[in-house]
């Protein structure tokens, strides 16, 4: 699959998006969108992937929707309801439910809907030197793509009011001891860390990891006890895994085990 706007794909079980509009700080516009489409798509119909790797090329992550597409007339409004329902919210969705880890290496700004794509995915890596700005209110706008539940669920309503309100923009250090993202690298690091830790997913007891994204997911919205029954009935699927039986071998015979993600 070859598309104009990212780079795709997928190699011994691991599927790679790159972000590919390096000049425009690889924001979102309709072609983007599209081949984001197809290309979760063909994810989605591939049963051998079992972990998805989201990167991107030049200086810059992702700034958002492509806002020199956006036309104002006099007597019409535009319906960015609609942009979020049609491409944002179906994208968002997948990458949470999908039954597979996601990793991101977040190599600059992430702004906007940048930002927050990059905050719904499961494991988040960031150069030192990236930064992640919920620039909506600059623009008049409300965070999106999950961003006012993201944040709200890992910061807390003061912090995530004051990020959403005032637009700062804060470095990968600063997301990491804030819980936001799961580790800032060396600039040139960034790229070889996220790759080895999603080859290591993809070659990891991957229905495990995949009911362990379900359960954590989950969390926000169940009670403690609720928790304890979602965790007994994902155990009982997680137990009848053949990758759990060869963790279980491979730890008596004292060697590393062969997940296939059985
Ligand atoms: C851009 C963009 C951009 C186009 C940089 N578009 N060209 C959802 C539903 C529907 C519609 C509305 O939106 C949404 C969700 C959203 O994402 S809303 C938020 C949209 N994003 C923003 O408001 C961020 C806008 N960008 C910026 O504030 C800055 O570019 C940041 C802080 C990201 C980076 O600043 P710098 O490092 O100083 O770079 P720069 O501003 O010089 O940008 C480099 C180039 O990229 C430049 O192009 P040029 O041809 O002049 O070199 C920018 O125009 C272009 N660019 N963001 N979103």
């Amino acid at each position: 699959m070859t598309f104009e706007t990212l780079e795709f794909c997928i190699e011994n079980n691991l599927a790679h998006i790159t972000l590919n509009r390096p000049d425009k700080l690889n924001s979102f516009n309709q072609t983007m969108h599209l081949e984001m489409r197809k290309a979760l798509s063909a994810i989605k119909k591939n049963k051998a992937v079992r972990c998805l790797l989201i990167s991107a090329r030049g200086r810059g992550f992702c700034a958002g929707q492509d806002l020199s597409e956006r036309q104002f007339s006099e007597t019409e409004s535009p319906d960015l309801g609609a942009t979020l329902e049609n491409y944002y919210n179906p994208m968002l969705r997948t990458l949470r439910s999908f039954p597979f880890p996601v990793v991101c290496a977040v190599n600059g700004v992430a702004a906007g809907a940048g930002a927050n794509i990059a905050l719904a995915c499961d494991i988040i890596f960031a150069a030192r030197s990236a930064s992640f700005m919920q620039a909506f209110c600059k623009i008049g706008l409300v965070p999106d793509c999950g961003g006012s539940w993201t944040l709200t669920q890992q910061l807390g309503r003061a912090r995530a009011m004051g990020l959403a309100m005032l637009g700062d923009k804060i470095n990968a250090e600063q997301a990491v001891s804030l819980g936001l993202i799961y580790r800032c690298v060396e600039d040139d690091k960034l790229n070889d860390e996220a790759l080895s830790t999603a080859i290591k997913l993809a070659n990891g007891p991957t229905l495990g990891l995949g009911l362990i994204k379900r359960a954590i997911n989950a969390a926000p919205s169940n009670s403690f006890d609720q928790q304890l029954d979602l965790e007994r009935d994902l155990q009982r699927i997680a137990g009848r895994t053949d990758d759990y039986r060869e963790g279980v071998s491979a730890f008596t015979d004292k060697r590393k085990p062969e997940f296939k993600g059985q």
